[in-house]
């Protein structure tokens, strides 16, 4: 990658030799970044407000979709809080739109946050069409209380403070084939996640922290009885905050 654009500059700079020399170099530090999109998803159907995370968003002029369908009015910019102090990973600026996602999109959504200095990489919303999506319900930290889930499923939540636990509940079938997945670092999250099944005993049935593709947990199961499991979700790092957004797929 970096020889391409190696290469790209080398040709942009020859063919405006003299432009190249007075003008001032397009500095890349001012260039927008999106780092993450809060929530990470969104439904068909449905107006969604979205808070864009990055650097450089402040001066935001536009959010420019791929799907030309789909229009997104800025709500705010501006500066955003850094809970982890870690502004390259999670931005440091936000806009805020409001984007109306028709009914009949057929799958995730790429971005564009257009500002003065340029525009942004694409970044990706996802879009659940098959499975049904719920939102995960506080308190739901341990075994009494969790949260009772009918599989398949998509629960939109986060691990929204240090030490959180997020336990969800649900009625599996002995030999039941399951496949528990995270989609949060992948998309910008801050959550490292540890996804750990347990039986209707409080047995480990299997735990999930990396996979070999990076941070984001991922259980294939077979259950061995039947009767009720529980799903706990938890950062690998006990940290937490409102960038520590996650989907738990359970199908
Ligand atoms: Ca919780
Ligand atoms: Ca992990």
């Amino acid at each position: 990658m970096r020889t391409k654009s190696f290469i790209a500059v080398m040709i942009l700079s020859i063919s405006s030799t003299t432009i190249a020399q007075e003008k001032k170099k397009p500095d890349k530090k001012d260039t927008p970044r999106v780092a993450v999109v809060l929530p990470l998803g969104v439904v068909p159907g449905k107006t969604a407000k979205l808070a864009i995370r990055g650097r450089k968003l402040a001066d935001a002029t536009a959010v420019r979709f791929k799907n030309g369908r789909i229009t997104a009015k800025i709500v705010s910019k501006g500066a955003a809080p850094v809970p982890d102090k870690n502004p390259d990973k999670v931005g440091d600026t936000q806009v805020v739109v409001e984007a109306a996602i028709p009914g009949d999109v057929a799958g995730n959504l790429d971005f564009v946050v257009v500002t003065p200095a340029g525009e942004s990489k694409p970044h990706m919303l996802l879009v659940e069409t098959r499975l049904p999506v719920i939102a995960e319900k506080e308190p739901n930290e341990g075994f009494r209380q969790a949260q009772p889930v009918k599989l398949p499923v998509v629960i939109e939540g986060s691990i929204d403070r240090q030490r959180d636990v997020d336990v969800f509940r649900f009625e599996g079938k002995a030999g039941q084939k399951i496949v528990i997945e995270v989609l949060a670092a992948r998309h910008g999250s801050a959550l490292d996640s540890i996804v750990t099944l347990y039986d209707a005993a409080g047995q480990q049935i299997a735990s999930s922290d990396d996979t070999k593709d990076g941070l984001d947990s991922r259980l294939d199961v077979v259950l061995p009885a039947t009767g009720v499991y529980h799903i706990a979700l938890i950062d690998a790092h006990d940290s937490g905050g409102p960038i520590h957004v996650y989907r738990l797929l359970a199908r």
